[in-house]
């Protein structure tokens, strides 16, 4: 069976397992911080969750994980048809990483960890951040899901990027995503009622409220 290896709080673990629930298939989870364990980095070659294990092998890097998703299985697609269309999926799922979830992880460590928070790096991430989201604004349809009238991979990369990016963003900069980029309440709160993502997120808080209490 298939196996997916991390750690239900990660935002990119959380994509590959709604992107695994949404298609329906089995996997078992295996629980492991990242690190630099040999036996993990073995499997995953800089320690980095998620991992997918599959018969032929492992499997690391998000992006590629959900391609080899979307590959494996041609029951209830979460790209277009389309060529053109399945680029622009992409490339919302790209810009959604690079301008979002990577700038807004720069804040993580301070923002969940007790790190340092410096005047600089708030002044360099708020700028970083002023370019991604009015990128996000002219790619984004919302009609009613990211890439238009169909459920794709750009949603769930959208919507992890969004709700723990979001929450960093808000505490270190006080600057809520909702508000700079119109229609993503509405389209938070839709996802918010997809199946899978209520089963990543009650296993993602039952594993929140286990980590604070131990
Ligand atoms: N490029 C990786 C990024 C994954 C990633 O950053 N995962 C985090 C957890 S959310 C991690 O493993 N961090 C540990 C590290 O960076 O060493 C991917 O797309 O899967």
């Amino acid at each position: 069976m298939i196996k997916l290896y991390g750690f239900p709080v990660s935002d990119y673990y959380n994509m590959v397992k709604v992107a695994l629930l949404e298609k329906g298939f089995q996997f078992e989870e295996v629980m492991v911080r990242p690190g630099a364990d040999p036996a993990f980095l073995a499997k995953s070659p800089m320690g980095k969750i998620p991992c997918l294990e599959v018969a032929e092998g492992f499997i690391t890097e998000t992006n590629v994980i959900l391609e080899f998703i979307e590959d494996s299985s041609s029951d209830h697609p979460l790209l277009p048809a389309d060529s053109f269309q399945r680029a622009k999926v992409r490339e919302l799922m790209k810009s959604a990483e690079l301008y979002l979830e990577l700038v807004a992880r720069q804040l993580f460590g301070g923002v969940f960890f007790g790190a340092p928070l410096s005047d600089e790096l708030k002044q360099s991430v708020g700028a970083q951040l002023d370019k991604g989201v009015a990128a996000l604004n002219k790619l984004l349809k919302f009609k009613p899901y990211a890439a238009g009238t169909e459920l794709t991979y750009a949603d769930i990369v959208l919507y992890y990027s969004a709700t723990l990016g979001g929450m960093a963003v808000e505490r270190a900069l006080g600057r809520k995503l909702a508000d700079e980029i119109p229609g993503l309440a509405a389209w938070l709160a839709l996802m918010d009622r997809n199946a899978a993502v209520q089963k990543a997120n009650r296993d993602r808080d039952a594993a929140l409220k286990a980590m604070m209490a131990g």
